[in-house]
């Protein structure tokens, strides 16, 4: 048995490779395939036949959103979020650019870490889906009728938005923990000065429950440790959110040994209907602070506002607001059971998992049975407030899930497993090898009032031999395990795309029911679109050329456009006429140094092309169309810079 000792750092990575190389030689693939028919049979969806469930897992270091089906594990569709996507022009067309402004700018790339949906009483309602971006902290907004990223808001005070973008049970709030403490507002200051000096925010996003719309609410000042992650209450505990947090100790360097002395840090309890008493009252402060606002307006045209302040509430000043709960060791997941009573902490560097209950915490508030205060914020006192310690969990526990029938599911990234143990006496019930090292895991609606107890997705850091190698690069990982009986049963590999560090499901038909599958063409108010060949043209505007563009099956109207020159910006306005599900034609223009335009049926995407050089230039749709779909071209002639040639073009 490994213990977890004082050096922290050096033990875990022995332990990393101990158990890895236990995990190539005792349980290799051999002998875990199931290799019976059973769980080919279990994961099976017949040609022409749809998955039970959809699956969102994060990209990770790509930025994006991967779709999947399961049992099947296919891969659907990516959704670009917060990196470009040249595949269909996401933050190239000037429809989607703003999306990607930032107070830094535009910002081509993000890493984003947690998908969350949308929910409704506590239970997924399949409307939309938040994701975190991390490196430039902010939250998106997935509008789930179209797959489309419809709003991003950034948060401002934060660095590195980790703990995000979890939802309240009616998803009133979104929230965003920041990883990193900084100074608050930012200024320049010796990083030695970090204690007592930076702050660690934690953001309430309001969400308006009728359009998504997203505003900050209001930020929580908190003291300069690492917010980690996050999950709200719901049913009794509907009012309040949890943070982790490690490096209590507030170390500004080398944090693996720093940020490891203490037996315990903390879980924040913070209980934002409290928050917005104080907001309300005026107990608050406005800092000055800039960051951007991203959303479609009314013609679907992706907008950008910057915002100059936000409102902030202090502890010191309104009190009874938030309390820490005392939690070995280093903490990383908190989540939430579907009763709403208990609240499961994965202490990376503990050696139990400590789940503390919401009514004993609310009592010892109400006996002010305190062990001390951190920054006058109450630290509640462990044996107060914890309903019990699972024992024998595996080595660094990380993340849980429930199935909704008594049972919760820990991920331990060390000895690459899942364990599975019971709300009820907090004893390990069952453990399941993983390949390799799990971060976190996802059974549908598994965070929510409501699971589906069907599967557990174990979402796997390391892939190592899984796979055909594909060079030092490779997949990440996902397994599917069946979870409905007393023992769970892995079925599945299925790689992955990007890095998903957490991943949400929720029953297909709660999302393919309502999938729009055109752009009605009388609802385009793009003031580019086109709407028949015949309003097709191409009209100069100074150094500007504005071709307004139809596609349908199998042609673009106008083709042979001439009069444009060197270093004008011809902006294609392209609008798909079709009606049909499933006709979308791509638009591509040789020379242009951004990327194509994908048109869905009915909709206006506009891409600029500078001509560097005078010639004749073909442009064809990319997407086959259909069995003319290679006739689907045409030329725009290139003259010199101040020709004579006139603008002209072949209309219909
Ligand atoms: S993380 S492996 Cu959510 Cu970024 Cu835990
Ligand atoms: Cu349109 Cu190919």
């Amino acid at each position: 048995m490994v213990r977890m000792s004082g050096g922290v750092a050096g033990t875990a990575l022995a332990v990393v490779a101990a158990g890895f190389v236990g995990g190539l030689s005792g349980c290799g693939p051999s002998e875990t395939a199931m290799g019976s028919g059973d769980a080919a049979q279990a994961v099976y969806v017949p040609p022409g036949e749809y998955d039970k469930y959809y699956l969102f897992t994060s990209g990770g270091f790509s930025g994006q959103l991967g779709v999947y089906g399961l049992p099947s594990g296919r891969l659907l569709k990516q959704v670009p979020i917060y990196s470009q996507w040249p595949e269909n022009g996401w933050g190239y067309s000037e429809e989607t650019k703003a999306m990607l402004n930032t107070s830094y700018g535009f910002i081509p790339w993000d890493d984003s870490h947690h998908p969350e949906l949308s929910q409704t009483n506590g239970v997924p309602d399949g409307r939309w889906i938040f994701i975190n971006g991390n490196n430039t902290p902010r939250i998106a907004r997935v509008d789930l009728t179209t797959f489309e990223t419809v709003e991003i808001i950034e948060i401002p005070n934060s660095a590195g938005n980790h703990a995000s973008p979890f939802v309240t049970q009616n998803t009133e709030y979104t929230v965003a923990g920041t990883r990193f403490s900084v100074p608050t507002p930012q200024r320049d200051m010796p990083i030695s000065d970090y204690k007592d000096n930076f702050v660690g925010m934690l953001s309430f996003v309001k969400v308006d429950s009728a359009t998504g719309r997203m505003t900050l609410a209001f930020q929580v000042r908190m003291p300069g440790f690492d917010y980690d992650l996050s999950h709200s209450g719901k049913g009794p505990s509907h009012g309040w959110s949890f943070f982790t947090s490690y490096n209590s100790e507030q170390a500004n360097t080398l944090l693996e040994v720093n940020a490891s002395q203490k037996d315990k840090d903390f879980i924040a309890a913070l209980h934002w209907k409290r928050a917005e008493e104080c907001v309300a009252a005026g107990q608050v402060e406005r800092l000055p602070s800039r960051y951007a606002h991203n959303y479609f307006n009314e013609s679907h045209i992706a907008v950008s506002e910057m915002v100059n302040n936000s409102v902030v509430v202090t502890p010191a000043t309104c009190p009874d607001m938030v309390y820490y709960l005392p939690t070995p060791k280093s903490p990383h997941g908190v989540d939430v059971d579907p009763s709403g009573e208990l609240i499961a902490a994965g202490g990376k560097l503990a050696t139990v998992i400590p789940v503390h209950s919401f009514s004993k915490m609310l009592a010892a508030i109400e006996a002010k049975d305190f062990e001390g205060t951190v920054s006058g914020i109450p630290v509640l006192r462990y044996e107060a407030v914890i309903a019990g310690e699972v024992q024998n969990p595996g080595l660094g526990p990380l993340h849980t899930e429930f199935d909704g029938k008594g049972f919760a599911y820990t991920t331990a990234f060390i000895s690459s497993e899942i364990v599975k143990w019971s709300l009820e006496t907090f004893t390990v019930v069952d453990r399941i090898p993983t390949y390799y090292s799990p971060g976190h895991l996802s059974i549908p609606g598994g965070d929510t009032r409501q699971p589906w107890g069907e599967y557990v997705i174990s979402l796997n850091k390391i892939t190592k031999d899984r796979y055909l190698p594909t060079g030092p690069e490779l997949s990440q990982s996902a397994q599917l395990i069946d979870i409905t009986g007393d023992k769970m049963r892995l079925l599945l590999d299925f790689p992955t795309v990007g890095e998903p560090h957490y991943a949400q499901a929720l029953p297909a038909s709660m999302i393919s029911e309502q999938s729009v599958r055109a752009y009605p063409l009388e609802s385009n108010k793009n003031p580019y679109a086109t709407k028949t060949e015949g309003d097709a043209k191409v009209v100069r505007d100074g150094r500007t050329v504005h071709v307004y563009m139809t596609a349908i099956r199998t042609h673009f109207v106008p083709d042979n456009i001439e009069g444009v020159q060197v270093g004008d910006s011809v902006m294609f306005h392209v609008t798909n006429l079709e009606q049909d599900w499933d006709v979308p034609h791509g638009f591509a223009v040789l020379g242009a140094r951004n990327s194509e335009l994908l048109l869905m049926p009915g909709q206006t995407r506009t891409i600029v092309w500078v001509p560097q050089y005078e010639g004749v230039f073909p442009f064809y749709c990319t997407d086959f169309c259909s069995a003319l779909h290679q006739e689907m071209q045409g030329y725009i002639r290139v003259s010199p810079r101040g020709s004579s040639v006139p603008i002209s073009f072949n209309a219909r």
